[in-house]
């Protein structure tokens, strides 16, 4: 099976024929040997063409920490002219600590720094010097951002939001089509951005709050390319990059969205309120437009060149397979996504170096809670032990969740770190997202297929390390939306809800899908939220703007995101399966605080279901009221409940 998943056209299945692409037969070492060739005359043109003094372009990071546990940190600085080059800093509290590395085209040096504990705030001075010439550029000391309330991580007693940036609320016109990317702003086209920014997911803070969210993961923010992507066509026209996956600067906010204080503003705002952010992080690929495609860094810095790389024909399988073909693995590993989006070559370790303390930086400077990272199977596991380690030892309540894009547990549960795998690595990596259950939720909920999948899916949680921090998901960006599912209904929608928000894991909601928004494929599924852009006729953040049908779904999603937060079992309860038949399905969470039972009736007629609970800590005489319908009570007798259940309908039933 393949399926196109997003705009990076992720694959979803794990089995699926072999493309070959005529490019994938030629030899590691001859390729490599090319790349030592091209490059040695790369360096010679180089050498002969510095006859002027150096420029700096960039320098990543542009800021540090005091305090931090990656001191020194490592300074990636780009520029021209820099064969040679000397580096200096000036400033108390900060040195350089041995020598500069330059590239042998002399346009990018790399060099630690040192920060003193003591070191005050405040800007360097960087100086970059050859025989030509010197030149300055600046580096910024920040104080330590206080922990409290701050890296907070996610847990099973969070209710995540999901929002595409550019289609949920524009809050601020003036970002609508800036100087540095005119033109590609275009609410008429899907492929386009539309405006919605960071001012606007600020703005929405109250209304996430109402609806019982408590951590929102935002699509990525990275400044991507700003013009037409005339690469990747989509329905025979140049796209863009609103969706935030195509990076053109790992060290920016992208400026449709906003800027970094901005950023700040909403984590500092969001905390405020007892709302977490997690980021999405990319460390797989870059945007075909990255400077670094046309000017590596190292020659390894890419995994191939633009020129000549292997195309990934997403043989994920052999990702889990202890003796995996080698060509196929390494075309699954280091392959291009869509033949064109740059692999980054993490066992270089200045990569490596760039991209832990690219992910520190972000955590570190703005204070967030957590990471979403994309495409996290396409990344060696040598590499993920690294990274989470670095993480967690800056930021020790941190968590991330890893996209494993396949409906396979056997598949999916490889990746959860906690334990050495076959290769011998534990990658650390707390979650995944939960796709095998998503794939069983959409079967049962949205087609109304048996709802026994859902409970045959939860069986084999045994593979996993931990299945209790899964995040669990009826709707996400890379797929069409529930209610554009063939068969699906307000009333299949209400119950894959009430599944997600009462079962075990971290439940995820996508925007919109809490009004019941459709779009059948991507970017139709990443529709604009109606009331969030100036224009809108109706506006669905307020209940005056919600249609009957809107505010029905939307009620029944906020009464069971803050029964998730009022029922503690619903959090941290054991998951006890009591009935299981081919449209019910009852089971319990049960915690030292009490029990929830939750009863489904997913048939078009409506039954009755009768189930033991003596076990339960329900002894004969209890009385349990639904928390969705007050007004039904049921009594354990005989150490069993029996419960009506009306056409496709839920029960969340609580002791009195
Ligand atoms: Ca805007
Ligand atoms: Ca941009
Ligand atoms: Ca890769």
């Amino acid at each position: 099976m393949r399926k196109a998943c997003g705009v990076r056209a992720r694959v979803c299945g794990s089995n699926f024929g072999t493309r070959v692409s005529g490019r994938e037969d030629f030899a590691s070492k001859d390729f490599r040997a090319l790349l030592i060739v091209w490059w040695l005359f790369a360096a010679s043109v180089s050498a002969y063409s510095q006859t002027s003094g150096p420029q700096i372009l960039k320098v990543d990071p542009p800021s540090w920490w005091v305090n931090s546990s990656a001191n020194p940190v490592r300074l990636m600085i780009r520029g021209r002219n820099l064969k040679g080059a000397k580096v200096q800093i000036t400033g108390t509290g900060v040195r350089i600590s041995g020598m500069p590395t330059v590239n042998e085209r002399g346009t990018y040096v790399f060099v630690d720094v040192l920060i003193a504990p003591n070191a005050e705030p405040g800007k360097r001075e960087l100086t970059i010097s050859t025989q030509l010439g010197s030149t300055k550029a600046s580096f910024e000391v920040l104080p330590q951002l206080n922990q409290q309330n701050r890296f907070q991580g996610f847990s099973p007693a969070d209710v995540l939001y999901l929002i595409m940036i550019d289609r949920f609320s524009d809050g601020d016109r003036t970002n609508n089509d800036p100087p540095q990317s005119r033109g590609i702003y275009d609410r008429s086209n899907k492929f386009a951005y539309h405006g919605g920014d960071l001012q606007g997911v600020i703005d929405h803070l109250p209304y996430l709050k109402d609806l019982g969210v408590t951590a929102i993961w935002l699509t990525p923010w990275y400044d991507n390319y700003d013009h037409l992507n005339q690469i990747e066509l989509k329905e025979g026209k140049p796209s863009t990059g609103f969706h935030g996956y195509n990076p053109q600067n790992f060290y920016t906010v992208e400026e449709h969205f906003g800027t970094f204080d901005k950023l700040r503003e909403l984590v500092e705002r969001a905390h405020r309120v007892g709302i977490k952010i997690i980021q999405d992080q990319v460390a797989n690929h870059t945007g075909p437009y990255h400077p670094w495609v046309d000017d590596a860094p190292t020659p390894t810095w890419f995994n191939g060149t633009k020129a000549r790389h292997l195309n990934n024909g997403f043989q994920t399988w052999v990702l889990h397979d202890p003796r995996p073909v080698d060509d196929l693995k390494r075309e699954t590993m280091e392959g291009w996504f869509l033949d064109f989006l740059p692999d980054l070559n993490q066992s270089d370790p200045e990569v490596s170096r760039y991209l832990i303390q690219n992910t520190l930086w972000w955590i570190g400077t703005t204070g967030l809670d957590g990471i979403r990272m994309d495409t996290w199977q396409y990344v060696p596991n040598s590499f993920w032990r690294d990274w989470t380690s670095a993480v967690r030892k800056e930021f020790p309540n941190f968590t991330v969740v890893g996209e494993v894009k396949d409906g396979d547990v056997v598949h999916t549960s490889f990746f959860q770190g906690g334990k050495k795998r076959f290769d011998g690595i534990d990658s650390g990596l707390d979650s995944l997202l939960d796709f095998p259950l998503f794939y069983s939720i959409r079967a049962a909920f949205a087609k109304g297929s048996r709802i026994d999948e859902i409970p045959k899916t939860l069986a084999k949680d045994y593979l996993y390390n931990n299945s209790e921090i899964l995040v669990t998901l009826l709707g996400g960006h890379d797929d069409g939306r529930f209610m554009s599912e063939k068969g699906a209904t307000i009333a299949g929608l209400k119950l894959a809800n009430a599944f997600v928000l009462t079962t075990r894991g971290v439940p995820q909601l996508y925007y919109g899908d809490e009004i019941a928004m459709t779009g059948p494929d991507e970017p139709t599924t990443r529709g604009d939220f109606p009331g969030g852009f100036a224009a809108d006729p109706k506006n669905a953040f307020t209940r005056e703007g919600r249609t009957a049908q809107q505010q029905e779904i939307f009620e029944f999603v906020r009464t069971l995101a803050h029964l998730h937060q009022q029922l503690e079992p619903l959090q941290r309860g054991k998951l006890i399966n009591l009935h299981v038949s081919e449209q019910l399905y009852v089971y319990a969470r049960k915690s030292t605080s009490g029990c929830v039972v939750v009863a489904f009736n997913n048939d078009i007629k409506p039954t009755a279901v009768a189930f033991k609970v003596s076990h339960l800590g329900l002894p004969d005489g209890s009385v349990l009221n639904d928390q969705l319908h007050l007004s039904t009570i049921v009594r354990v007798t005989n150490g069993t409940i029996t419960l009506s259940l009306p056409a496709r309908a839920v029960s969340v039933l609580v002791k009195q």
